[in-house]
């Protein structure tokens, strides 16, 4: 089963919003097979954001990642990466749709509570970053008949 990585950025761990941002995510079906909190240091904001190391918000985008601890979160679900962006929403909370997580609760684009990984290969590089092997969950849970299609 594919797996995705989503991580409560700091505003919404600041903003006690950890909980309804999880609760969604597990009202969706999603799996959580990992979670931790952690405080991001440069290296690894920057191993994490490193597509954006050029891009005129990345000092902004460091400051921010780095300004207080995250929730990480090792995610499992068919078509997990996808259903994760849909859940999010578009990057700008302004233009994401309302009843999407950054629609419902957000204002500003560098302010936007969540991350997802943005593909099957991002989402590979990333859980490697974030979760060690043994910090991931294999179990099945009794609800995963009403939520998966055999
Ligand atoms: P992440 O990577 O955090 O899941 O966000 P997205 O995938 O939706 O968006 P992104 O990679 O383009 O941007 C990464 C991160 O940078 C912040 N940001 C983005 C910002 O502060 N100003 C900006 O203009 C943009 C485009 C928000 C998310």
């Amino acid at each position: 089963m594919n797996k995705t990585l989503a991580l409560v950025k700091p505003d919404g761990v600041q903003r006690g919003l950890s909980g309804q941002i999880i609760s969604r995510i597990e009202a969706k079906g999603l799996k959580i097979v990992g979670m931790k909190m952690i405080r991001m240091d440069s290296e690894l904001a920057k191993s994490h954001y490193s597509d954006h190391v050029e891009k005129p918000f990345f000092p902004a985008l460091m400051a921010f990642i780095t300004s207080g601890p995250i929730i990480a979160l090792a995610l499992e679900g068919p078509n997990c990466v996808q259903a994760l962006r849909n859940l999010m929403g578009t990057t700008n909370p302004i233009e994401a749709t309302p009843g999407s997580i950054r629609g419902d609760l957000g204002l500003s684009v560098g302010n936007n509570l969540i991350h997802g990984s943005d593909s099957e290969e991002s989402a590979v590089k990333e859980l490697g970053i974030f979760f060690k092997k043994d910090e991931l969950f294999e179990y099945k849970r009794s609800i995963d008949d009403w939520i998966i299609e055999s």
